[in-house]
């Protein structure tokens, strides 16, 4: 399967600006050419972008950039239905989160008419399960879980879903930032979710194999949505709502290389990388070097 790599510079979802500059961030990073020294077939379809937009006014006027949501939902949703629909395996370069609500609900569409089950990986510090009404910062980054498992209405600002993810083939891994609407709804819609509490107790390898088991068991296909702010600052600055207590260098690797050896991975979000907040191309370095580990990069063979 070939990759086909499409740039989202969206920054709209965020009021940290600096995520558009994202996409060419990992070309520099010599994303492709890292794939294609594993041996993948590499095409970068460059970036997407939306028409100018005339601002669209909610009750919640907290919210700011709905119209372009709105777009970049349209946009994102195409694009990634046809990258899958033509055989591909899509790693969408954000971007921030608002993103995915794009990217996952045309990927969810695609299975649906694949007649196969679609599970969502989403390594994040925060669930974006916030609905327009519940956000309180307004930023739409804040909000994608909830528009694609269908759990809050989004209209007429969002197209109108065609196949949510069903709340309990969604896990999340990482959470340390939720907020008090979003954790009860959480729980009332039964998302998977793992916090960083979760981690520290059994680590990473139980749940995300009982979880990948489950997708296997179900014959379906997994998206990873991987927010740059899932691992720590320390290791990954670059990225505009940093949390204390990340995941570590060695798990995220660990994680990617699970990954690989499932072989259930079908697309890919790389999202809220802001090279305007990196060292010296530190995060973005590292971020490629984890799709190294997801494509097959290992230190040693190992017995199969
Ligand atoms: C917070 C932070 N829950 C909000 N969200 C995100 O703005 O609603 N930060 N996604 O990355
Ligand atoms: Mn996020
Ligand atoms: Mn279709
Ligand atoms: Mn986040």
């Amino acid at each position: 399967k070939p990759i086909l790599l499409y740039g989202a510079p969206v920054q709209e979802g965020s009021r940290v600006r600096g995520c558009l500059m994202g996409p060419d961030a990992y070309r520099t990073a010599n994303l492709a050419q890292m794939l294609e020294t594993l041996g993948y077939e590499v095409e970068d379809h460059g970036n997407l972008s939306i028409e100018e937009q005339k601002p669209l006014s909610h009750p919640n006027t907290q919210l700011h950039h709905l119209a372009e949501y709105g777009a970049w939902t349209r946009v994102l949703c195409e694009a990634a239905h046809t990258a899958l629909a033509i055989g591909g395996l899509p790693i969408f370069l954000g971007g921030d989160h608002s993103m995915a609500a794009g990217t996952i609900s045309g990927i969810a569409q695609q299975a649906a008419d694949a007649r196969q089950e679609q599970f969502v990986l989403w390594l994040d510090a925060h669930p974006d399960f916030h609905s327009l009404e519940s956000s309180e910062t307004g930023n739409l980054h804040g909000t994608p879980t909830a528009y694609f498992t269908g759990h809050a209405s989004f209209t007429p600002y969002l197209p109108a879903l065609k196949a949510p993810i069903k709340p309990g083939n969604l896990c999340m891994m990482g959470l340390r930032s939720v907020d008090p609407a979003e954790r009860t709804a959480l729980a009332e819609a039964g998302v998977v979710a793992h916090d960083m509490r979760s981690i520290d107790e059994h680590g990473i390898i139980a749940p995300l194999r009982t979880f990948l088991d489950r997708v296997k068991e179900a014959n379906g296909r997994l998206h990873l949505s991987f927010d740059v702010d899932f691992l720590d600052p320390g290791i990954a600055p670059a990225v505009g709502t940093t949390v204390p207590g990340g995941a570590t260098f060695r798990e995220a690797h660990l994680i990617m290389e699970m990954l690989h050896d499932s072989n259930l991975v079908t697309s890919i979000d790389l999202v809220e990388l802001n090279p305007f907040l990196d060292e010296r191309g530190k995060t973005a370095r590292l971020m490629v070097d984890l799709v190294g580990s997801l494509f097959g990069k290992r230190i040693l063979d190992r017995p199969t």
